[in-house]
C-alpha cells in the first residue's frame, strides 16, 4: 500500500483526524543515515487532517503516534511461558491451541464462568462487539467487564438515570464554540485533548470559562486574563459544591421554571435535598468563597449560551455517580439540556470510549446498550446471533468486583485481556497483581509487552490502528472510519482473527467474522431498535465522510442532536434525581496528622498506563518519570526541596518518586499521574472502594502521607547535587 489513507488519531476519544502516508523505502534509507534514527522510523508520515473536533491540529501524541509501528520493542510473535518461567516466542497454531485447550479444561473442572474476559474503551466497535459475542457464546461466561468501568461508568450511570440514555455529548462538539458560558467540571482539557481548546475560545472571549480543580492545570490558566473563573475546591468536595449552585439558582429564582414543569420530573425533591446547603456552609466546606459561588450561580443562569461539561475530577469517584447527577440537576434547572446553543455533556476519554460502552463489553449489556437482563434485548440479539435466548448468560459483574474474583475459590481461573494495562491502571494494584498471579491462564493481547502482559501465560500481538480497518465512536456519539494505511509485520494478527480461531478450537457454531464491514453489518442488526441504535450506518456512507451521529435507525438522518423535543425515557421527561452528600463516603486526612490527599490524573505527554507512550522516546524524554507535584508551603512543613526522593504512602503501598514544587496545586493535595508502572505506579495507592451505582473506583481522592527519602542525596541526578554543593 502506498496512497495515503485519511484516518483517525490512536489514542483520545477526541478523536482528532489525520492522513497517514506510507514512506518505506524512503525512511528506510533515512533512517540509517540519521544519528537521531528513531525519529525518522516511522512508516508512514502524520499530518493533521480538517475535521470538526481538531480542525487540523494533533497533539504531541497524535504526531508521534506513527513511531510505534516500528518500535523496537513491538512483539513479533506469540510468547508462551516455558516451564522455566520465561515468556518464549511460539508459533500462532501452538499458541492457540494452548489456549483452547486449557480454556476447554477450566471450564469443563470450574465452569463457564471460571474464564473472565477483561476488554478495553479502545478497541474498534467491531472488536468490542465480536469480544462481548465471543465471551457470551463462545466462552459462555458472564465474566465479561472493562477498562471504560473506570472511567465512564458514573457519568454513564448519571445520564442513564436523568435522561434515560447515555451520549457523552449530546451535540456536536462544534457548538461549544458558540457559547457564552462554559463551566468546565474536572476535566483538564489542555492537557488531555489539546486541540479541543479551540472550541473553548467564544466563551473565553466573552470572559465565561469557568474551571473547577483543585490544581492551577494548564486548562486553568485559560482563565488568567481576570475574564474566566478558576475555582479550586478542596478535591472531593465538587457534590457539596453543586449542591450550593442548585441552591443558589433556586434561592435567587433563576430557574428555568417553564422548562422544568414541561420537561422534567422531581424538582419537589431536588428543592429540598439542597436547602441546607446556602453559600456559607459550602465555603466551609468546599473553600470556594460564598460570594464567588452566587457570581458563577447568575453567570450560568444568564443565558446567551451555557454549557456544562464534566471530566473524570468530579466522576472518578465513591459518588462520582451522585456528582454527576447533581451537574445534571444544576444544568436541568437552567433549562440547558435540549436547547440549542446550551446543554449538558461529558468529555468520553479513551479513543473508542463511546463506542466502546454501547455494544457488549459491559457486564450487563448486549449491544445497542441493550439490558441483558431484558427478554426483548436477549430475544433480539439471540435472533441476530442465530441462537436460543437461553444460551445467553445473565448479567456478570462489574470490573473492579471480576479482579476480585481472580484465583479465588468460585472465582475466576482464566483471563483473556483487550485492550487494558490493568495492573497498572487498577485502583490498589498490588492486590490486582496478586490475582494475576493466582490464575491458571492469563492471555494478553497487545502489540507491547506491557506490565500486563509481562504476567502472561500467553501474549498475542496484534495489529495497530494504521494496520486494520474498523469504525470508532468519538466523544460527539459520531461513528467514524479508522482505515489501514500499512501492510501489518509478519508475525502480528487482527484481533477479529484471533477470535475467530479460539471460537473455531473451542467448539463455537456461532459466526465470528474476520471481516470487519462484514462485523460491522451484524453490529448494525444487532443494535438495531437498541438506544444505541446503528441500523442506517454503512461503511460507504462513513467513507464519504458524512456524519454519522447515533441513533441512527436505518432510513434516517442520524442525531447530531439529542433532546430537542424529548428525553429518552418512556414519557419522555428528564428525571431531576436529589442526591446527597455521605459524609462517611470518602476518607479524610485525619486532622494533627501529615497526612494530605492524594489527587491522580493526567500528564499532556503520557497516555493512560504509559504502555504506549513510554514507547515514543520524544515523549519519554520530555516525562521520563513520575513526580509529585506538591505546594511549597507543604513541602517545607515536611521538609521537602524540589527534586527531593520522596515517598507517597498510606496502608496500601508506597510510590517513590521525586517532589515537584508547584503554587499550582492546593496545600492540603499532592498529585500523582498514574502512566507510570512498578514502584512509581500511582495506583499502588489508591482504593478499590466503589461507587455503588457506577461500580466506579475512587482514583480521584485518597489519604497518603509523604516523606522525605532521608538518603536521598545520593540519587540526586549530578547536575542537581552540583546545585546543592
Ligand atoms: N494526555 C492524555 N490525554 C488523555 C488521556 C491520557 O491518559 N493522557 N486519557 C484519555 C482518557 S481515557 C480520559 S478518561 C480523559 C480524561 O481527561 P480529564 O478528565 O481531563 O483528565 P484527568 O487528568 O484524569 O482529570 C482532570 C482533572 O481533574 C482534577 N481533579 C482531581 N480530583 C478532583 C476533584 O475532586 N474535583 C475536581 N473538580 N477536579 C479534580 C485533576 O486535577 C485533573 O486536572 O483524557 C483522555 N486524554
Ligand atoms: N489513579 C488513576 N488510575 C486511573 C485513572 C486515573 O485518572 N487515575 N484513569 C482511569 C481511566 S479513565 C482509564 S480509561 C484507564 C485506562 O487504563 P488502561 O486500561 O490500562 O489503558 P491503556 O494504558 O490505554 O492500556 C491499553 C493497553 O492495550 C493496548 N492496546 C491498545 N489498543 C489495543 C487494541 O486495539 N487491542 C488490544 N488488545 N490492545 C490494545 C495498549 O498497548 C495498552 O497496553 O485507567 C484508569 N486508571
Ligand atoms: S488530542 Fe487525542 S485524538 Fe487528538 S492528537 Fe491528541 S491524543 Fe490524538
Ligand atoms: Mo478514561
Amino acid at each position: 500500500m502506498t496512497h495515503p489513507a485519511d484516518t483517525h488519531c490512536p489514542y483520545c476519544a477526541l478523536q482528532c483526524a489525520m492522513t497517514l502516508t506510507p514512506t518505506i523505502g524512503t525512511t528506510d534509507a533515512a533512517a540509517s543515515a540519521s544519528p537521531d534514527a528513531h525519529v525518522h522510523s516511522a512508516p508512514v508520515t502524520v499530518e493533521g487532517r480538517d475535521f470538526p473536533t481538531n480542525r487540523g491540529g494533533l497533539c504531541k501524541k497524535g504526531w508521534t503516534s506513527a513511531e510505534l509501528l516500528r518500535s523496537p520493542s513491538r512483539l513479533g510473535a506469540p510468547l508462551v511461558r516455558g516451564a522455566d518461567g520465561a515468556l518464549h516466542e511460539a508459533s500462532w497454531d501452538e499458541a492457540l491451541d494452548l489456549i483452547a485447550t486449557s480454556l476447554r479444561d477450566i471450564r469443563s473442572e470450574h465452569g463457564a464462568d471460571a474464564v473472565g474476559v477483561f476488554g478495553g474503551g479502545g478497541l474498534t466497535n467491531e472488536k468490542s462487539y465480536l469480544l462481548g459475542k465471543f465471551a457470551r457464546l463462545a466462552l459462555g461466561t458472564s465474566r465479561i467487564d472493562y477498562n471504560g468501568r473506570y472511567c465512564m461508568s458514573s457519568a454513564a450511570a448519571a445520564g442513564n438515570r436523568a435522561f434515560g440514555v447515555d451520549r457523552g455529548l449530546p451535540f456536536p462538539l462544534e457548538d461549544l464554540d458558540g457559547a457564552d458560558t462554559i463551566l468546565l467540571l474536572g476535566t483538564n482539557v489542555a492537557e488531555t485533548m489539546p486541540p479541543f481548546i479551540g472550541h473553548l475560545a467564544g466563551a473565553q472571549a466573552a470572559g465565561g470559562l469557568v474551571v473547577v480543580d483543585p490544581r492551577r492545570t494548564a486548562t486553568a490558566r485559560l482563565t488568567d486574563d481576570g475574564k474566566g473563573l478558576h475555582l479550586q475546591p478542596a478535591p472531593g468536595t465538587d457534590l457539596p459544591l453543586l449542591l450550593g449552585l442548585i441552591h443558589v439558582v433556586i434561592a435567587e429564582r433563576l430557574v428555568d421554571l417553564d422548562y422544568v414543569a414541561s420537561r422534567t420530573v422531581g424538582f419537589d425533591r431536588v428543592r429540598r435535598s439542597v436547602a441546607t446547603w446556602w453559600p456559607e456552609r459550602v465555603q466551609s466546606v468546599t473553600g470556594v468563597a460564598a460570594l464567588t459561588l452566587k457570581r458563577l450561580a447568575r453567570r450560568l443562569a444568564a443565558g446567551g449560551g451555557t454549557y456544562i461539561l464534566t471530566g473524570r475530577g468530579v466522576e472518578q469517584h465513591v459518588d462520582g455517580t451522585d456528582t454527576a447527577t447533581a451537574a445534571i440537576n444544576l444544568a436541568l434547572l437552567l433549562g440547558l439540556p435540549g436547547r440549542l446553543g446550551s446543554g449538558y455533556g461529558t468529555l468520553t476519554g479513551q479513543g473508542n470510549g463511546q463506542g466502546g460502552r454501547e455494544h457488549g463489553q459491559k457486564c450487563d449489556q448486549l449491544p445497542g446498550y441493550r439490558k441483558i437482563v431484558d427478554p426483548e434485548a436477549r430475544a433480539h440479539v439471540a435472533r441476530v446471533w442465530g441462537v436460543d435466548p437461553a444460551v445467553i448468560p445473565g448479567p456478570g459483574v462489574p470490573a473492579i468486583e471480576l479482579l476480585k474474583l481472580l484465583g479465588v475459590p468460585d472465582g475466576v481461573r482464566a483471563l483473556m485481556v483487550h485492550g487494558s494495562n490493568l495492573v497498572v491502571s487498577s485502583p490498589n494494584v498490588r492486590d490486582v497483581r496478586a490475582g494475576l498471579e493466582r490464575l491458571d491462564l492469563l492471555v494478553v493481547c497487545d502489540f507491547f509487552l506491557s506490565e500486563t502482559a509481562a504476567l502472561a501465560d500467553v501474549v498475542l500481538p496484534i495489529t495497530q490502528w494504521a494496520e486494520e480497518e474498523g469504525t470508532m465512536t468519538s466523544l460527539e456519539g459520531r461513528v467514524i472510519r479508522r482505515r489501514r494505511a500499512l501492510t501489518p509485520p509478519a508475525g502480528v494478527r487482527d484481533e477479529l482473527w484471533i477470535l475467530h480461531e479460539l471460537a473455531e478450537r473451542l467448539g463455537s457454531t456461532a459466526a465470528f467474522d474476520t471481516d470487519p464491514a462484514v462485523v460491522f453489518e451484524e453490529l448494525r442488526l444487532a443494535s438495531e431498535g437498541g438506544l444505541a441504535d446503528y441500523s442506517g450506518i454503512d461503511y460507504a456512507m462513513l467513507d464519504r465522510g458524512d456524519a454519522a451521529y447515533w441513533p441512527f435507525p436505518r432510513g434516517s438522518r442520524g442525531t447530531p442532536r439529542l433532546f430537542a423535543d424529548r428525553f429518552a425515557h418512556p414519557d419522555g421527561l428528564a428525571r431531576l434525581v436529589p442526591v446527597t452528600v455521605r459524609e462517611s463516603a470518602r476518607p479524610a486526612p485525619t486532622p494533627g496528622t501529615d497526612e494530605i490527599t492524594l489527587v491522580t490524573g493526567r500528564l499532556l505527554e503520557h497516555y493512560q498506563s504509559g504502555a504506549q507512550t513510554r514507547r515514543v522516546p520524544e515523549l519519554l524524554e520530555s516525562q521520563p518519570e513520575a513526580l509529585a507535584s506538591m505546594h511549597p508551603a507543604t513541602a517545607e512543613r515536611l521538609g521537602i526541596g524540589d527534586g527531593d526522593e520522596v515517598e507517597v504512602v498510606n496502608h496500601r503501598g508506597l510510590v517513590r518518586c521525586r517532589a515537584r514544587l508547584t503554587p499550582d496545586i492546593r496545600p492540603d493535595a499532592v498529585f500523582l499521574p498514574f502512566h507510570y508502572g512498578d514502584e512509581q505506579a500511582a495506583n499502588l495507592l489508591t482504593s478499590d472502594e466503589v461507587d455503588p451505582i457506577s461500580s466506579m473506583p475512587e482514583f480521584k481522592t485518597n489519604v497518603v502521607s509523604v516523606r522525605r527519602i532521608a538518603d536521598a542525596a545520593s540519587v540526586r541526578l549530578p547536575e542537581e547535587t552540583g546545585v546543592l554543593a
